[in-house]
Protein backbone atom coordinates (compact mmCIF):
# COMPACT_ATOMS: atom_id res chain seq x y z
CA UNK A 1 0.00 0.00 0.00
CA UNK A 2 1.35 3.50 -0.98
CA UNK A 3 2.29 5.41 1.78
CA UNK A 4 1.18 9.08 2.49
CA UNK A 5 3.71 11.75 3.16
CA UNK A 6 4.18 13.52 6.23
CA UNK A 7 4.08 17.37 5.65
CA UNK A 8 7.85 17.44 6.20
CA UNK A 9 8.19 14.67 3.13
CA UNK A 10 5.83 16.94 1.19
CA UNK A 11 7.46 19.94 1.66
CA UNK A 12 11.32 18.35 0.84
CA UNK A 13 9.27 17.00 -2.07
CA UNK A 14 7.99 20.54 -3.11
CA UNK A 15 11.87 21.59 -3.61
CA UNK A 16 12.10 19.65 -6.58
CA UNK A 17 9.30 20.12 -8.62
CA UNK A 18 9.04 23.62 -9.62
CA UNK A 19 5.92 25.69 -9.82
CA UNK A 20 4.28 23.00 -7.68
CA UNK A 21 2.77 24.15 -4.32
CA UNK A 22 0.34 22.75 -1.75
CA UNK A 23 -3.29 23.13 -1.91
CA UNK A 24 -4.38 25.21 0.63
CA UNK A 25 -6.98 23.22 3.21
CA UNK A 26 -6.37 20.00 1.40
CA UNK A 27 -3.71 17.20 1.39
CA UNK A 28 -2.91 17.60 -2.31
CA UNK A 29 -0.22 19.66 -4.44
CA UNK A 30 -1.02 22.16 -7.46
CA UNK A 31 0.22 23.60 -10.57
CA UNK A 32 -1.01 25.57 -13.25
CA UNK A 33 0.57 25.10 -16.49
CA UNK A 34 0.52 27.87 -18.94
CA UNK A 35 0.72 26.82 -22.63
CA UNK A 36 1.75 28.88 -26.11
CA UNK A 37 -2.03 27.85 -27.10
CA UNK A 38 -4.54 25.29 -26.50
CA UNK A 39 -3.27 22.79 -28.95
CA UNK A 40 -0.01 22.99 -26.68
CA UNK A 41 -2.00 22.54 -23.75
CA UNK A 42 -4.29 19.22 -24.93
CA UNK A 43 -0.94 18.16 -26.38
CA UNK A 44 0.25 17.93 -22.66
CA UNK A 45 -2.85 16.42 -21.49
CA UNK A 46 -2.90 13.80 -23.96
CA UNK A 47 0.77 12.57 -23.40
CA UNK A 48 0.45 13.34 -19.36
CA UNK A 49 -2.75 11.03 -19.74
CA UNK A 50 -1.07 8.29 -20.94
CA UNK A 51 1.36 8.54 -17.90
CA UNK A 52 -1.23 8.30 -15.79
CA UNK A 53 -2.89 5.47 -17.53
CA UNK A 54 0.29 3.46 -16.90
CA UNK A 55 0.70 4.20 -13.56
CA UNK A 56 -2.51 3.83 -12.68
CA UNK A 57 -2.62 7.19 -10.82
CA UNK A 58 -4.60 10.06 -12.10
CA UNK A 59 -4.94 13.77 -11.72
CA UNK A 60 -7.86 15.91 -11.53
CA UNK A 61 -7.68 18.41 -14.05
CA UNK A 62 -9.29 21.64 -15.57
CA UNK A 63 -7.91 22.79 -19.12
CA UNK A 64 -9.30 26.52 -19.94
CA UNK A 65 -8.16 27.03 -23.67
CA UNK A 66 -4.03 27.10 -23.28
CA UNK A 67 -4.51 26.82 -19.09
CA UNK A 68 -4.04 23.39 -17.51
CA UNK A 69 -4.66 23.74 -13.85
CA UNK A 70 -3.86 20.25 -12.24
CA UNK A 71 -4.52 18.96 -8.74
CA UNK A 72 -2.49 15.46 -7.46
CA UNK A 73 -3.58 13.70 -4.61
CA UNK A 74 -4.20 9.80 -3.92
CA UNK A 75 -7.63 9.14 -3.35
CA UNK A 76 -6.95 5.81 -1.62
CA UNK A 77 -5.27 7.47 0.99
CA UNK A 78 -6.34 10.48 0.99
CA UNK A 79 -3.02 12.73 0.97
CA UNK A 80 -0.12 13.25 -0.99
CA UNK A 81 1.86 9.74 -1.90
CA UNK A 82 4.85 9.16 -3.69
CA UNK A 83 2.58 8.64 -6.95
CA UNK A 84 1.61 12.19 -6.72
CA UNK A 85 5.33 13.51 -6.56
CA UNK A 86 6.36 11.05 -9.31
CA UNK A 87 3.86 12.18 -11.94
CA UNK A 88 4.18 15.80 -10.93
CA UNK A 89 7.74 15.48 -12.30
CA UNK A 90 6.73 13.45 -15.04
CA UNK A 91 4.15 16.44 -15.77
CA UNK A 92 7.41 18.93 -15.76
CA UNK A 93 9.15 16.95 -18.00
CA UNK A 94 6.48 16.35 -20.44
CA UNK A 95 5.50 20.53 -20.26
CA UNK A 96 9.60 21.30 -20.84
CA UNK A 97 9.87 19.21 -23.93
CA UNK A 98 6.46 21.38 -25.48
CA UNK A 99 8.90 24.59 -24.95
N1 LIG B 1 -5.63 8.20 -8.97
N2 LIG B 1 -5.06 10.22 -8.00
C1 LIG B 1 -5.45 8.94 -7.88
N3 LIG B 1 -5.66 8.44 -6.64
C2 LIG B 1 -6.04 7.16 -6.47
O1 LIG B 1 -6.24 6.72 -5.34
C3 LIG B 1 -6.23 6.34 -7.61
C4 LIG B 1 -6.03 6.92 -8.87
N4 LIG B 1 -6.20 6.20 -9.98
C5 LIG B 1 -6.66 4.83 -9.94
C6 LIG B 1 -6.79 4.28 -8.61
N5 LIG B 1 -6.59 5.01 -7.50
C7 LIG B 1 -7.11 2.83 -8.49
O2 LIG B 1 -6.01 2.12 -8.02
C8 LIG B 1 -8.24 2.60 -7.50
O3 LIG B 1 -9.32 3.35 -7.95
C9 LIG B 1 -8.58 1.13 -7.47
Amino acid sequence: MVERLSAEAMKAALWELAGWSEVAGREAITKTFVFKDFNEAFGFMARAALVAEKNDHHPEWKNVYKTVEVVLATHDVGGVTKRDIDLAKAMNAIARQLG
